[in-house]
């Protein structure tokens, strides 16, 4: 286990390919959105996990009918996991784990958001409270941000050692690798540092070592 998520924000199968094939050996999973899926397609997930485990970050957030079929579809093109919002409510979200199992995947919750107004709406209470209906739904874990570490621990507070927490926000957001897994974070997800950096793998390693001296 490295501690990094490599996201990949990239709009073509070029430049996707090759940031996943110089990083493959320094990242844990490969995290793709709407970016990546709408400039490639959906084929792509089965070109990249080759290299890692895919996470589908489409932020899923409907009701549950939808949900399900959202989801049916990123677990057939063969990703790993999905990321969904939480502010849907409990059936939404058990739905989403509900179809996840059933395809041996897994569902991570954002719980709060990284960017300057993230905390805007998710505040303090609201984000405690989708983490902990994360814990309660069965998600594998949530997403926490890593320009605010304090948020972290509160948030590793709510959902005790279960669940996993994969934060975003290192590098070109301003956070460090370092406080955010001190704060208490499984995994680093981190994008535009890397995938934009003339040498991704130098960029990568960078991280590695930073989360090692931690150990
Ligand atoms: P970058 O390292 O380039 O800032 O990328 C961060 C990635 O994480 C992006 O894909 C972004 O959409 C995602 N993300 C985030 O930055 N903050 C959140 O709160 C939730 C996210 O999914």
């Amino acid at each position: 286990k490295t501690g990094i998520i490599l996201a990949l924000d990239v709009t073509d199968e070029e430049n996707a390919i090759r940031v996943t094939e110089a990083v493959a050996d320094m990242v844990d999973a490969v995290k793709i959105g709407y970016p990546l899926v709408l400039g490639t397609g959906l084929q792509i997930v089965s070109k990249l996990s080759r290299y890692a485990p895919i996470i589908a970050d489409f932020k899923v957030a409907d009701i549950p009918n939808t949900d399900r079929l959202i989801c049916e579809h990123v677990f057939k093109a063969g990703c790993a996991a999905i990321i969904v919002q939480g502010f849907t409510g409990p059936d939404s979200l058990a739905e989403c784990v509900k179809t996840a199992n059933e395809f041996g995947g897994k569902v991570f919750v954002v719980s709060e958001m990284s960017h300057p107004g993230g905390d805007y709406f998710f505040t303090d209470e609201i984000s405690k409270e989708i983490a902990a209906l994360a814990k309660k739904s069965g998600a594998f874990g949530i997403v926490a941000p890593a320009t605010r570490p304090e948020r972290v621990k509160e948030l590793r507070a709510v959902i005790g050692a279960d669940l996993k927490i994969i934060s975003p926000g290192v590098g070109a957001q301003g956070g460090s690798a370092a406080d955010t897994i001190k704060a208490g974070a499984d995994w680093v997800i981190v994008g535009r540092s890397i995938y934009n950096a003339a040498d991704p793998k130098a960029e990568a390693e960078k991280v590695k070592s930073e989360i090692e001296k931690l150990i």
